[in-house]
């Protein structure tokens, strides 16, 4: 039986066999046979089926088939797993071992892609395969994927030895979920059931000790104490006065800062299209079509004479050729016809829409004819526009009212098309069906994954 341990747990022997074993399949091309595997991509990834019942076996076979490689060359290999709650950053031994790959461009602070140990309990206790796997999947594989960057974010991603342990933290997840779920399996049909281009079939992958491989259970290593603050035992001999006294830190960042917004702002202006807004730049955009229209370009050229160029929070399209803008506690009112800030703005939001009980709006959607929703941290507002007041009972929690609806709080950006509402957060966005009154199955999904130009540069 062979244990693949915690990318933490493992000695420098372990590492070193681990490396220069991947470093053979490196140099006799049977690593690159591998990637190709991967990029013919036979559905083996989500959002639909059958990629989606894929995704877990397949992948589970694809390590299996590439750790009896490395054991080829050295047997005492296991292909360590990549414990993202507890290791939040490329495990060092690996920082420059690159394998096959072209290299890696790890995307800022780990804190907002890395799955926290909250995020992991929360897709754990997901009884239901489908909604399992693709969280799993969605929210918990792909940011890291997208983190580390380089080919870590295409279909050569294998070409990195931290795939490998990536996919294998991934595959240790739907083991342990299986414990409390083992009868709930992918519903895939026929050939689909085979995970080529090996004969495994699903039904022969769910049961990993029948592979003759394991996971050791160890609970990660806790994490260094803090240092005791200790008087310090020299004294300083000659202290001086501090020379330039300053007001205490600002508080140390939220612990989870929400994530690197990809889009701060949409506005619809004409049937099936928008602008999306993120810094100082928009882009023209076609809904149905799925296409950027127009390049990028800086908003103070396509909305001439506004007194907010950048950074804008919400926009809303209101009755007429009006559309609110919102950004910071201010507020301004365009004319997108005459492409003019109408007089008398900005004002403060919190005086113009004095029944709102927001300083600050996160989002804003013009839902029907008559209904626009505000939001603003945690909570909304509906907001009847023919009457121009928001309705009584508001505001309330986005986690009450939008049930299923993965973003509860923050939304970076939200717009209306048809039934359907697309809220954006981070570098996810997701859909809201208004007449089911439902986040659509398959949902959020990875911006740059389906809308790749999104990224507008600042
Ligand atoms: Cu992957």
């Amino acid at each position: 039986m062979n244990i693949r341990k915690s990318s933490l747990q493992l000695t420098e022997t372990e590492w070193d066999a681990f490396i220069q074993a991947f470093e053979v399949t490196v140099n006799d091309g049977r690593l690159a046979e591998f990637v190709a595997f991967h990029t013919m991509n036979r559905h083996v990834h989500g959002a639909g089926i059958p990629g989606l019942w894929r995704f877990l076996p397949w992948h589970r076979a694809y390590v299996l088939e590439f750790e009896k490689v490395l054991q080829s060359v050295n047997p005492s290999v296991a292909i360590p797993y990549w414990d993202w709650p507890a290791q939040r950053s490329i495990p060092p031994k690996l920082l420059n071992y690159l394998g096959l790959s072209t290299g890696r461009d790890p995307g800022g602070s780990p804190r907002g892609a890395f799955p926290t140990q909250s995020l992991m309990n929360s897709i754990m206790a997901d009884g239901n395969f489908r909604s399992f796997t693709n969280r799993l999947e969605t929210n918990a594989h792909n940011p890291i994927h997208i983190w580390v960057g380089g080919n870590m974010v295409n279909m050569r991603s294998p070409r990195d030895p931290l795939f490998w342990l990536h996919h294998a933290a991934v595959d240790r997840y739907w083991h342990l979920w299986q414990q409390s779920n083992f009868s709930n399996i992918p519903d895939a049909l026929g050939a689909d059931r085979i995970m080529d281009p090996w004969n495994h079939s699903i039904n022969q992958l769910l049961d990993i000790h029948q592979l003759d491989y394991a996971y050791d259970l160890a609970p990660a290593p806790p994490p260094p104490p803090n240092p005791d603050p200790q008087p310090d035992p020299q004294p300083d001999p000659d202290p001086q006065p501090d020379p330039d006294p300053q007001p205490d830190p600002p508080p140390p960042p939220d612990p989870q800062p929400a994530l690197r917004p990809f889009i701060y702002s949409m506005l619809p202006y004409k049937k099936k299209r928008a602008y999306f807004f993120k810094n100082r730049s928009c882009i023209e955009y076609h809904l149905r079509q799925q296409k950027i229209l127009n390049p990028v370009q800086p908003i103070s050229q396509v909305f001439p004479g506004m007194d907010f160029t950048n950074e804008i929070d919400a926009i809303v399209k209101w009755s007429g050729n009006k559309v609110y803008m919102f950004r910071g506690n201010q507020c301004i009112r365009y004319d997108i016809k005459d492409r003019r800030q109408d007089p008398g703005f900005p004002q403060l939001i919190d005086q113009f829409f004095p029944d709102l009980g927001f300083t600050k709006i996160d989002a804003a959607v013009r839902w029907d004819k008559r209904t626009a929703y505000f939001f603003s941290g945690s909570q909304f507002v509906r907001y009847d526009i023919k009457k121009g007041k928001a309705d009584a009972g508001f505001p309330r929690l986005i986690a009450n009212n939008f049930p299923g609806l993965s973003f509860q709080e923050d939304i970076d950006a939200a717009i209306c098309h048809r039934n359907k509402v697309f809220f954006i957060k981070g570098n996810e966005y997701s859909r809201f069906d208004t007449s089911q009154w439902q986040q659509d199955f398959g949902f959020p999904r990875l911006i740059n994954g389906e809308w790749p130009e999104m990224d507008l540069k600042g």
